[in-house]
């Protein structure tokens, strides 16, 4: 039996994760109300273990002047929705280690977004090709409820780790968990090996807790 046209997958279209249903539409999903964009005082941060050891910031302006990129990529949500091919534009995660490198020893980031909301990466997952703080998807800017003005895209991790409304960029010279991350959700997050929830964690996946 051949799969019809629509249904095959090609390097560039990895398929569904195992346990995901495909969602039309693009709900909106998080905890706690939207924060409202303040242009005045709004600025991105990277802090932490930077290599000058000086922490650095963009405000509105000159982060909107930073190179995009356009990333084709799923969101995969742990609830089991995935939203397929979406076009997101914004800035790849690693103009930002090079704009400001971390430390030789930095391991892991957290990015952190309004309302302390946070969530944990391995540097190699934040560095990848695909991590993007996005500003667009499908050309047109990201609404307030899907975390205008920044939101982080993580295409290879279940959507949690990809917080909305992005203020700091934490870099870390060990791991520690973010907001899910402590309340029972995996460390690690990947959706190809459905790493859901945080008692199927596996010793090295993530700090004691
Ligand atoms: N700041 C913040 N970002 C967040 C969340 C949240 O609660 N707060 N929820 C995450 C989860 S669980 C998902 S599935 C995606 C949903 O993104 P969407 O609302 O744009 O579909 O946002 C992620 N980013
Ligand atoms: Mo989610």
């Amino acid at each position: 039996m051949g799969q019809s046209e629509q249904e095959q997958s090609s390097p560039s279209d990895p398929g569904l994760p195992p346990g995901q249903r495909v969602q039309r539409g693009w709900p909106a999903l998080h905890y706690g109300p939207v924060p409202r964009f303040k242009p005045l005082t709004w600025d991105l941060q990277v802090f932490g273990a930077t290599a000058s050891a000086e922490k650095h910031s963009w405000d509105f302006e000159g982060f909107n002047a930073l190179p995009r990129t356009t990333v084709r990529a799923d969101l995969h949500c742990v609830t089991r929705f995935s939203v397929l091919d979406s076009d997101w534009t914004g800035v790849a995660a690693s103009v930002l280690l090079d704009l400001v490198p971390p430390d030789r020893d930095v391991t892991h980031v957290m990015v952190w977004a309004e309302y302390g909301y946070s969530a944990n990466l391995r540097l190699a997952d934040f560095a990848a090709p695909d991590t993007l703080l996005a500003t667009h998807r499908n050309g047109e800017t990201i609404t307030a409820e899907h975390g205008f003005p920044v939101r982080l895209v993580v295409p290879r991790l279940y959507a949690w780790k990809g917080p909305k409304w992005v203020r700091a960029v934490e870099y870390m010279r060990a791991d520690r968990r973010g907001f899910w991350e402590e309340r029972g959700y995996h460390n690690r997050a990947d959706p190809w090996r459905e790493q859901r929830y945080s008692y199927q964690e596996e010793p090295g996946d993530g700090p004691l807790r």
